[in-house]
């Protein structure tokens, strides 16, 4: 039962009546997690091999440790609903169905980016995957899927949008504002907070005075749940299927809490994790994503180590193809800079 793992408060559904397969498909679903796991995770660790060999990059924020909340909420949404991640969300990107090779090509600031490497990592901006990245200035940025969510509802199609943050963004102003509104307006906004414990070096339970984060829903007069173990990508798309249910119904917002750990530090150029407690690092590293799902997979399913190494291989191909495409192509060249500032009519 996955209500032993996720806490409600004020949720409408009882989640301890939900079993662990009632929105579970089948093995099918969860090998693809391993590969959108596995892929985000080699991605990252790319990126930190291309940083620690000096290679040029953007401006970059590792998901390792983090893969499953990315993978198991953005399997959930439909491709007209409009998702915004937060700055450390490659799963979330290839989740969704990014171009691999317009992902990095972005992220190392090229001409072939999704927006022609003027964009980077924290403006990440895929139009024809309805996804927006809010990574620039945190906090402001939460008002924009605000109005996304009113402009679904006045439309009444039944699309949602949706925002992710991570734990320290939850602490900034607008943060408030936004969803005061979408609640006010019963708008479809489902709000997902990344709890990853520290925002760069400081940990969520030292700048508030809370354990869990969705409890903050109760001030809004609206729903809250938490994920406890959310790197169990199975728990976090029960939980966001179920929550995605309740806004998609006309219900109004509710904030959604996945709780996971940053295994590395901030950022490449802010590698340090000194401020971590060891004993839980030590913790979190058991309940590895990748670790936890393999388990499953081999145990419960039976799958194979030689399907697994399959994933593995199709997977390094894609990434080794993709490094060579964006490393072999030109930056953005300066004219380009006034391109794209206003829509063409
Ligand atoms: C308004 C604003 N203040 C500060 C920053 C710099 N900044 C970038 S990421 C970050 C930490 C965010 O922490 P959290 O929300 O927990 O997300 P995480 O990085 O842990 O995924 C900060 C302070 C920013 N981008 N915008
Ligand atoms: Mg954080």
């Amino acid at each position: 039962m996955i209500g032993n793992r996720i806490k409600a408060c004020r949720f409408p559904v009882d989640f301890s009546m939900i079993k662990e397969e009632s929105y579970m498909a089948e093995l099918s679903l969860l090998l693809e997690f391993y590969e959108n796991m596995y892929k985000s995770r080699r991605f990252d660790e790319r990126l930190w091999e291309a940083y620690t060999t000096g290679k040029p990059l953007g401006m970059t924020h590792l998901g390792i440790g983090e893969e499953a909340a990315g993978t198991g909420t953005m399997k959930v949404f439909r491709p007209a609903d409009i998702v915004c991640p937060h700055h450390r969300s490659h799963a979330h990107q290839l989740m969704r169905g990014c171009d691999l090779k317009k992902l990095l090509s972005e992220t190392l600031l090229k001409s072939t980016g999704v927006c022609q490497g003027k964009a980077g990592e924290a403006h990440f901006m895929d139009v024809s995957k309805n996804l927006y990245v809010l990574g620039g200035t945190l906090g402001p940025c939460f008002t924009v899927p605000v109005g996304f969510a009113y402009h679904f509802k006045h439309e009444g199609e039944g699309n949602i949008a949706v925002a992710y943050s991570g734990d320290g963004c939850t602490c900034e102003g607008p943060f408030y504002e936004g969803i005061n509104m979408a609640a006010a307006f019963k708008l479809p906004l489902l709000m997902i907070i990344q709890n990853n414990f520290f925002a760069i070096s400081e940990d969520f339970r030292k700048m508030t005075g809370l354990q869990s984060l969705s409890t903050r829903a109760a001030g809004f007069g609206i729903p809250g749940a938490t994920v406890e173990n959310g790197n169990d990508v199975e728990a976090v798309y029960n939980a966001t299927k179920a929550a995605a249910d309740y806004v998609r119904a006309g219900n109004g917002p509710m904030i959604l809490e996945i709780k996971t750990w940053r295994q590395m530090g901030h950022a490449p150029n802010e590698a340090g994790t000194k401020y971590k407690d060891p004993d839980e690092q030590a913790m979190w590293m058991k309940r590895d994503p990748i670790g936890l799902l393999t388990t499953k997979l081999t145990e419960r399913y039976g799958v194979t180590a030689k399907t697994l190494t399959e994933i593995q291989k199709k997977v390094e191909q894609e990434l080794d193809e993709a490094w060579t495409y964006a490393e072999a192509a030109p930056y953005s060249q300066p004219e380009a800079a006034m391109e794209h500032i206003y829509a063409e009519c």
